[in-house]
């Protein structure tokens, strides 16, 4: 069986939490897509078109041979149709803290009433990355702070131009 798996989210921006656990879900099926999600309840700082880009550059460094290919994709509308229409068997989530145990619990709960056949599996990311949250990444970045430790270069350079540094 040709596992499919969706990683889906805001990836505003991609951090290395996100990179940690691209990483590991790669490890864990045949193809692995990552859904970007429009996500407007979230106001992104970056359009869906530079977070695809950004999200798209990053998985480019990581394909490797033996490894699951990687797809990035744009992710409109809901989740689960999203995934239905991929072939996905496998939603994947990351896990930080105990406060996203709750979201990640209703959401989880939510979508499997709409499709009981996909299963969504939770990562952890490595103790160094687990703390790395793009909310708080760009507020470091707004204050002037160094957010050199969570993101890439790439996504470094690209969050200080939206901020004119
Ligand atoms: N360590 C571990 N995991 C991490 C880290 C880290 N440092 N950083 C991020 N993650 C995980 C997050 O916990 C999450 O699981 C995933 O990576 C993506 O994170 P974000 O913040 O980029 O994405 P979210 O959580 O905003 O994505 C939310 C969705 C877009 C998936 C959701 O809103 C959605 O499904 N939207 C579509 C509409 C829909 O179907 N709604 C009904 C839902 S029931």
């Amino acid at each position: 069986m040709h596992r499919v798996g969706l990683y889906p989210g805001t990836f505003d921006p991609p951090t290395i939490g996100h990179v940690d656990i691209i990483n590991r879900a790669r490890k864990l099926v045949d193809t692995l897509i990552i859904g970007v999600a429009i996500n407007e309840a979230k106001k992104p700082l970056f359009s869906l078109e530079e977070r695809v880009s950004m999200v798209q550059s990053e998985c480019e460094k990581l394909n490797g041979p033996g490894l699951a290919d990687i797809k990035v994709m744009p992710m409109h509308g809901l989740l689960m149709k999203f995934a239905e229409a991929c072939g996905a068997q496998i939603i994947v989530r990351g896990l930080r803290a105990v406060q996203d145990f709750e979201y990640e619990f209703q959401m989880t709960a939510m979508n499997e009433q709409l499709n009981p056949d996909i299963e969504t599996v939770f990562l952890m990311a490595d103790v160094r990355h687990q703390a790395v949250a793009s909310r708080l990444v760009k507020e470091i970045a707004s204050l002037g702070g160094d957010i050199t430790p969570f993101l890439t270069p790439d996504v470094k350079r690209a969050l200080m131009e939206k901020y004119g540094k």
